[in-house]
């Protein structure tokens, strides 16, 4: 399937969630995205923002709906403003080799401490 085939895929954990088929600690919603905690948080504050609709990973949405990205982007914004202090970074990781593990897009809010920097 690719970004353009449909908005929803029926097998994805996140469009179901989006969907409220599966419980998740939703923290805020847009018209077009849902932010909710990260199952496994590895920082004070970590949300995973998703769009409503479903694309693969943040190239594939940037290309096919960059309103959409900016939606995603200003909701990580409120987030980190809502749950600490306004300051955050946010994290697509993109394909398998980068740590996805889940292909629907989603920016990783992290906030509410001093971040070190170490991704490798
Ligand atoms: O990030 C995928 C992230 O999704 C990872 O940090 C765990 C998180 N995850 C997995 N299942 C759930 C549910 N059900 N609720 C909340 N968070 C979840 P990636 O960048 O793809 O490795």
């Amino acid at each position: 399937m690719t970004s353009t085939d449909a908005r929803t895929d029926p097998d994805c954990l996140f469009c179901r969630i989006v969907a409220g088929e599966l419980p998740a600690d939703v923290v805020a919603t847009s018209e077009r995205s849902v932010a909710f905690r990260d199952i496994d948080p590895q920082a004070p504050v970590h949300v995973l923002v998703v769009p409503r609709d479903h694309h693969g990973d943040i190239a594939q949405l940037a290309a096919a709906d960059p309103e959409l990205l900016s939606d995603v982007v200003a909701l990580a914004d409120e987030v980190a403003g809502d749950l600490a202090d306004g300051q955050f970074r946010l994290i697509f990781n993109s394909g398998p080799r980068a740590g996805q593990s889940v292909f629907h897009v989603h920016g990783h809010v992290i906030a509410g401490a001093e971040l070190g920097w170490s991704p490798a």
